[in-house]
């Protein structure tokens, strides 16, 4: 199983990002937001639908205006009023929903298959009329029978759109079935396929990495992951997930420009970075104990799977502590300007180990011993 180069991202913090509890907007952080992306490199930017509110509308309007390298879309639901203002506010792609699984349909619509294909068939005209980009979405896809997703998707792609995109709603869906998935609908239809998981049970990076294996040539992303409920496939997830395997295929993006975006975000939304999340937890390249610190000052890829350079991110080997070696003290006396003999270290490692069973150490103080130890 091969992950092809050409895929796009979809970045959704401008749209699934806003449905997160703890976010809200305003126009300069939404224009900030955008533009960061658009120096980082992805390919679409989803900003929530113009229907929402009226600021909503004119953000749109202001950002898809701003000819950034980026195409920009906005996602509505399959409805002719919602697909005129997006035309109207001059967005270059919609992407579409209509939820098909029948919980949703019962709770939300009620429409029958036939009634949700003929709806979209005049909202599609419509689009296609005015040149713009079409993306079809059925809503809560994994728990839609297969038989009826493929006849929903056929109908649609047999109507000219660009994609068709499969959601995890409700974040349900394994690696497994997400490749199984989206491989029989590779087979269905000619157009693109877009996927957008959620994380509710932890697979959403998996997920997306599984679609792009099965022939998904878009894939939804949010900053930090946010989004309705604990969210959906971080931006930052899933391209340390593709650069680990190679990094050539994410080559084509400003890599470090990712601990900017996570931090304007994290500080817009008011959260810290998780202590978890990939490429820009505080401590996503921190080595601690003896023996990874002493394999890591020899080479560096013994226990990184990820260059932190190429993020624009540092290495740091943690020493203030009871499962310090003595070589990682002896790097910090060469660090320090202190010449160390082997002895010297070894006897110094033992004395930190001694303290920071008795207490919490720091590294000031650890440095402050080991001037000690060179006297
Ligand atoms: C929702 C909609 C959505 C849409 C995904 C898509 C989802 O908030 O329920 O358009 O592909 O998760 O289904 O975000
Ligand atoms: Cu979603």
């Amino acid at each position: 199983m091969i992950v092809p180069n050409r895929f796009a991202l979809v970045e959704t913090t401008l749209r699934e990002g806003e449905q997160f509890a703890q976010a809200r907007f305003g126009s300069e952080q939404r224009l900030a937001i955008a533009e960061l992306l658009d120096a980082f490199g992805v390919e679409f930017i989803e900003m929530t639908s113009p229907a929402a509110s009226p600021q909503s509308a004119r953000d749109l309007e202001l950002i898809a205006r701003r000819s950034l390298r980026a195409r920009v879309l906005t996602h509505i639901r399959c409805h002719p009023d919602d697909a005129r203002l997006a035309v109207e506010c001059g967005a270059q792609g919609v992407n579409m929903l209509f939820a098909t699984s029948e919980q949703l349909r019962r709770a939300s619509h009620g429409r029958s298959l036939d009634e949700i294909i003929a709806e979209a068939e005049a909202v599609i005209a419509y689009l296609r009329s005015h040149d713009v980009q079409i993306r079809f979405s059925c809503e809560d896809s994994f728990r839609t029978p297969l038989p009826d997703l493929l006849r929903v998707y056929c109908a649609i792609d047999n109507l000219g759109v660009q994609r068709i995109g499969l959601a995890d709603t409700v974040g349900i869906a394994t690696p497994r079935e997400v490749y199984e998935v989206v491989h029989i609908v590779r087979q269905a239809v000619r157009c693109d396929i877009e996927f957008h998981g959620h994380n509710d049970s932890g697979c959403a990076t998996a997920n997306a990495f599984c679609a792009l294996e099965a022939g998904a040539t878009h894939i939804d992303v949010s900053v930090l992951g946010i989004g309705e409920r604990n969210g959906i496939t971080p931006l930052g997830g899933l391209i340390a997930r593709l650069a680990v395997l190679d990094a050539n295929l994410v080559a084509r993006y400003d890599l470090a420009l990712i601990p900017e975006l996570d931090h304007l975000i994290a500080d817009f939304v008011g959260i810290p970075i998780p202590f978890n999340n990939c490429i820009t937890s505080p401590t996503a390249f921190t080595h601690k104990a003896g023996l990874h610190t002493n394999a890591v000052l020899r080479d560096p890829q013994s226990y990184e799977a990820l260059d932190p350079s190429l993020f624009g991110r540092r290495r740091t080997v943690a020493i203030a502590h009871k499962l310090v070696g003595w070589h990682a003290i002896a790097e910090r006396a060469r660090e320090l300007g202190i010449a160390l003999s082997e002895n010297q270290a070894r006897r110094a490692t033992a004395r930190i180990k001694a303290l920071a069973d008795e207490r919490p150490l720091d590294g000031e103080e650890v440095d402050g011993l080991l001037y000690e130890y060179a006297e």
